[in-house]
């Protein structure tokens, strides 16, 4: 493979991993614009190989090394967004699997950017890297870390590595601790925080949503737009402005299922909502309920957009769409 280094460089050539997941349907059109269709390498275990929209869309599965060795070579890859991930719900169901699919691939590709084969990673890492001992609101970047699931343990060991293979070898690997994000061009799942996506998918289908989270627990939560947003900005930021190189807290908007549900009965004055919680209350009830994202605005000017009234109207309007 040839080494590319910014005398060969012409453009930014991109590969997604887990492309056809929550995220990456949404990131895979924004970089699109940004460098052009035919720059982009969407990859996802789901996929043929085939063009969509001018994206190339390729079929991977990360834990196969070789093929993923191949498809970084054959493309010239220049920078990787590595988002396949197995989330709170299923790691815990399937810790083996979770401790595999999250942790080797991030591990291959920061041996790839070590050895000059690739030049800036992407990696998602997210608010489970909190549990015992933080403060339930507010939490700050430096907060300590005790992960009480076994997917916020993978994402902690992760962010541990992102910040090691900087540190000692120069590594370009940045990311956001990503809290739930919601969106409508693609299902979430197997999270925790899944519960405010499929919530208005019941209330536009039947006007009635069994929620596996109680009333009251409040978990940060983000607008996919306000997280592809940040994605870009964190980037194509400075390298020397980045002073967070394991994981920068993202805030977003803090709510309830109740407020959540009573932002929605504005929108559908029948929509019922009832609670029975499952075995992902104690995976929330370890999370804090509002972050504090000082560090990354100040870093490289994270902005939000979407507040809670913002994210259902702009959800209502998408999914209602015939
Ligand atoms: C999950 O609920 O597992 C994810 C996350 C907060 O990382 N959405």
């Amino acid at each position: 493979m040839n080494t590319i280094g910014p005398e060969t460089k012409t453009t930014e050539r991109i590969l997604i991993t887990g492309g056809g997941g929550q995220i990456g349907t949404d990131l895979s059109e924004a970089l699109a614009k940004k460098y052009g269709a035919d720059n982009i390498f969407c990859s996802d275990v789901k996929f043929e190989n085939t063009i969509r929209d001018g994206i190339h869309e390729l079929q991977l599965n990360v834990l196969d090394e070789s093929n993923f060795e191949r498809i970084l070579e054959d493309n010239k890859i220049t920078t990787v967004y590595h988002l396949v991930s197995l989330l709170s719900g299923t790691s815990e169901k399937k810790p083996l699997l979770a401790k595999n699919l999250n942790l080797n691939p991030l591990l291959f590709l920061l041996e790839k950017a070590k050895a000059k084969k690739i030049e800036r990673i992407f990696w998602p890492s997210s608010i489970a890297v909190f549990g015992k001992g933080i403060p339930k609101h507010n939490v700050s970047q430096d907060s300590v870390l005790h992960p009480e699931s076994v997917y916020g343990i993978t994402k902690l060991a992760g962010e541990e590595l992102c910040r090691h293979y900087h540190d000692a070898y120069s590594v370009d690997v940045r990311s956001l601790r990503f809290p739930g994000l919601i969106s409508w061009k693609a299902p979430a799942g197997g999270g925790t925080t899944d519960y405010a996506v499929e919530i208005f998918h019941h209330a536009i289908k039947n006007q009635l949503y069994k929620c596996f989270l109680t009333e009251y627990t409040a978990l940060p939560m983000m607008y996919m737009d306000d997280a592809i947003e940040a994605t870009l900005a964190l980037m194509s930021a400075d390298p020397n402005a980045i002073s967070v190189r394991g994981s920068y807290n993202l805030g977003g908007v803090s709510f309830t299922p109740k407020e959540i549900a009573n932002e929605i009965k504005k929108h559908f004055p029948d929509f019922t909502i009832t609670y029975e919680p499952d075995f992902r209350q104690a995976i929330a009830d370890s999370w804090p309920s509002s972050i504090d994202d000082t560090p990354a605005q100040k870093d490289w000017g994270l902005k939000l957009k979407y507040q809670l009234p913002d994210i259902v109207n702009d959800m209502i309007l998408h999914l209602k769409k015939p």
